[in-house]
This record gives structure tokens, sequence and C-alpha cells, in this order.
């Protein structure tokens, strides 16, 4: 990787740079720096790259023309397919963090513009400049310690840099998350003893001890930092607290398919990502409203488990299509054995002519989802006749009609329930609904998912055969908002 680093002093950022591991690295080959001297852009014949600011006020500017032509000249040699990113260290920029220094390390070259004086004319900044970046809220007499302070930590993520083969990335889960204390010889010193723990050998119990540690310095030193820690970890342990009335927020994420956004000690906000709906639960509405304020305008439904919270949604985002369930949950591990009371096959959309009769269902926009998705199957039954209608079709389209009829139908709704249950009122009360319900719940729990449903709280039927079928309700509503 190549650093350029525009600035009036060269010697110090090359000495700076030359030294320890990022010196090694150079002598490897695997990093190159080349600080470019502005003042050698001059044009004025006394060497001055700085000038007063119009308009009046203290200290002095650099002046636009030397940076660019030491800009130029920088970028002059580059083989890059795409323009090269040039930072310009400055107290107004977007605070420099790991996860900006792990992007900028997948770059093959980068520009830094050391200010110097009050600044830089602002020209040359539009002219050049693609990152504004500041390394925290204080101010130095340059941006030369900004930019190596950057430089290096770009460059311990660059591969081979660092000697011990790691790859100066922390695991994921302990990003945010501070280090824990650590301890080397002797075991006694000024009277204090190492932690016994570490001497135990027991390497899970020093694991243990360690993240403990880790998370306890965290809450209590970098509050901020601990927000962002483990979310699906700390979501799941306030979820299930009350399993069956958040079963559709823990599968969620059991399943991988949610953004944790916000976990309190009173309530949890996630996104289910295909559909963007968002789901919460909060214990009073001041919790509701500060978990809503993190959810942008354009989320269009959300599935909340307080009516109070419902409200919230209303007022904030000018929803008011409401509607009422209740969940059940099928929390036995054990599938039911498979019957042959009807032929049970994935649908597709292409099965959708043979059941026009459930046309009001099609019309659902989920429906369809699911139905790309493989998520939907249908109860098939042996075709007691063909209406003349039926058969016309197929003659036009020269083709065999199936000599079955889809008279039922189940499905999973994209994000992660059981529903679309429907079975054509001639074939009803001979349990074929149940037969498609246990099908789905066994194909859910080959996954190695918890099957569960939501049911309108009017719907008796289904309410019994949930019921029926040994699944756990739980009667506190769920209210959906869109
Ligand atoms: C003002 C404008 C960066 C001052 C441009 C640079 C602090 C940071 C300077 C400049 C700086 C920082 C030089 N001070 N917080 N001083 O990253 O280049």
């Amino acid at each position: 990787m190549r650093f350029h680093i525009l600035t009036l002093f060269p010697e110090m950022v090359l000495q700076g740079l030359s030294t320890s591991i990022l010196g090694r690295a150079r002598e490897k080959g695997l990093l190159s720096f080349d600080a470019v001297n502005i003042r050698d852009f001059t044009q004025d014949k006394h060497g001055r790259v700085d000038d007063y600011p119009y308009g009046g006020g203290a200290g002095m500017l650099m002046q636009a023309q030397p940076v660019y032509d030491a800009w130029r000249s920088a970028v002059s040699g580059c083989a890059s397919d795409r323009p090269v990113r040039v930072i310009y260290l400055t107290p107004q920029g977007k605070v420099f963090d790991q996860k900006l220094a792990r992007e900028l390390a997948q770059e093959e070259e980068l520009v830094f513009v050391c200010g110097h004086y009050e600044g830089v004319d602002e020209r040359v900044l539009e002219e050049i400049v693609t990152d504004r970046v500041s390394i925290g809220d204080y101010v130095l007499t340059g941006g030369e310690l900004a930019a190596m302070v950057m430089i290096d930590a770009i460059s311990r993520m660059v591969p081979g840099v660092l000697n011990n083969g790691e790859s100066g990335e922390t695991e994921s889960f302990h990003e945010n998350l501070l280090e824990y204390p650590q301890y080397t010889r002797p075991e006694l010193w000024r009277g204090r003893r190492v932690p016994p723990v570490l001497l135990s050998g027991d390497h899970a119990k020093v694991d243990a001890w360690r993240l403990e540690q880790s998370v306890e310095r965290t809450k209590r030193w970098r509050p901020d930092l601990y927000e962002g820690y483990d979310l699906p970890g700390r979501a799941l342990a306030y979820l299930l607290r009350d399993r069956l009335f958040h079963m559709d927020m823990i599968e969620d994420i059991r399943r991988g398919q949610a953004e944790v956004l916000t976990v309190r000690e009173d309530g949890v906000i996630i996104r289910d990502v295909p559909t963007g709906i968002c789901m919460i639960t909060a214990e009073t509405k001041d919790a509701g409203e500060r978990l809503l304020s993190c959810v942008g305008t354009e989320t269009e439904v959300f599935a909340c488990h307080q009516d109070f919270v419902m409200e919230s949604v209303a007022a904030r985002f000018r929803k008011s299509c409401v509607n009422e369930c209740f969940q059940a949950v099928y929390t036995r591990r054990q599938p039911f054995p498979e019957e042959e009371l009807c032929g049970i096959r994935p649908l597709t959309e292409a099965g959708l002519e043979p059941v026009s009769a459930y046309d009001d269902l099609y019309a659902r926009k989920e429906l369809r989802a699911a139905l790309r998705g493989g998520a939907v199957f249908g109860a098939f039954v042996p075709k007691e006749s063909v209406s003349p209608q039926e058969e016309d079709a197929a003659l036009r389209k020269e083709r065999v009609l199936p000599p079955e009829r889809c008279v039922g139908l189940i499905g999973t709704h994209e994000e992660g329930g059981m529903g679309f249950l429907h079975v054509l009122e001639p074939y009803r009360r001979r349990g074929i609904a149940a037969a498609l319900e246990k099908f789905l719940i066994n194909r859910t729990l080959e996954k190695g998912w918890t099957p569960y449903g939501q049911i309108f709280p009017e719907n008796e039927a289904s309410l019994r055969l949930q019921e029926k079928l040994g699944l756990k309700l739980c009667k506190r509503r769920i209210y959906w908002i869109s």
C-alpha cells in the first residue's frame, strides 16, 4: 500500500513512519511512504505558500495553487483504475474509527493533505478532497500527526504488517468491547496478585473471565460503545423473558434475518431485513418512543407488541391501518407423523391457475412473495370432475390438465410466521387444514426453527386448530400497523 502525504514538514512525517512496525513493513515492501513537500510547488519567489484570508480574521491560510500542484504531482504516477481517495485532516471532519481504517486499508493508494496555519483555501479542497476526516475533537498545530495516526491504524490492517500473523482485525464479536486486563510475571507485585483464574490452566474459565471483564469495563467506561455490543445476543436475552409473546422477534433474530436496531433495559426494536418490517416491544410508552426514534420514515409496516407503542407509531409515522393478532407457538420439538390424507407439495406462481378460487388470497402481495420464495404448499386431492372451462383452457394451451386439484394451502410469511392457511369451502372439516399445518410445522422444524403463527382473535376455527395441534397460545395482542 502506498501513502502520499502532502505536507510542509515531510521530514517529520517520514521520521515518524520509519521506526518500529511501520518501518519494518516498509523495508519488507508492504508499505511505501511518499512525502510531498507542498513548498516545492510554490510559484512565489520567496517560497511562500500562505496568505491572508479574504474578509479578514486572524492568521494565515494555505493557498490553493501549491496544494493543487503537489496533489497533481503525487497522483501523476498512480496506475489505479479508479480515482485515488484524498483525505483532508481537519477538526471539522467525520471522526476516524476502526471501521474507516478497515475500509481505507482496502485501497492501493491514499493521499493525505496536511494543513497548517488556520486552514486551506476552500476551493482546492472542493477540487481534490474526497474525505474530510478528524481524529478526534481537539485542535493540533498541523495535520501531520493526525495523518500519521490514521496511517498507523490503516497500516496494521494491511496483511503481513503485523509480524505475529494476526490480521490486525479484532473478532466482530469483540468489536464493541474494551480489552480485558492483562498480567505478566511476577505473580505478586507490591502486594497485588494476578487474578487466580489466570493461573488455573482452565482455558474456558479464563475466556469467560476475560469476556466478563471486557463487558464490565465497557459498560462502566464506554457506555456509548456498549450500546453496539452483541446486539442479537442482548436482544435475545431480553425477549426470552417472555418467549411466547416475543417468538416472532426471537425467530427473526435466530433465523439470521433481523437487524437489531436498539436494545434497552426496557425494550427492543429490530428490523426484518427481507421485508423492512420493524418489530418492537417496550415496557413503557416512553421506552417505545425512544426505540422508535432510531427508525426512518421509510418504514411501512410495524409489528408492535403493546397498544401504546402502536399509538406512538400511529402518531409519529401517520399510520392508521391496524390488525390485532394472537401468537401461537409450537414449543415441542417432535415432528408430527407424516400423513397420507392428501398430497402436499410446493405451490408455485405457475400453480396459481388451478386455484382461481383463491383470488382474494392471491391479491395479497405477501402471498405472491411467499410463492416466489417457494414458501407455500398446496394440498392436492384427485380431481372428481373437470369443468368445461378447465377442459377448454387446457385444449387451447395444448397441455394436459393435472389429475389433481389444489384445495388448500399454507405458507410461511417472509418475516417468518406460518400463515395463509386456507381450505376451499367444499373440502373443509376433513382435516386438510390440520394436515397442512402439521406438514409446515415439520418442514419448519427440519430447518431447526421454532414454528409459530399469528391468528386473528375472531378466527375461532384457527384458534381451535392451534389448540388441537398442541401449539401454545399467547393471548396478549400484537398490533400490526401500516
Ligand atoms: C484547521 C484546519 C486535524 C487545523 C485544517 C488537523 C486537529 C485535527 C488544521 C488543519 C488539525 C483533527 C490542522 N487539528 N482533530 N490541525 O483531526 O489541517
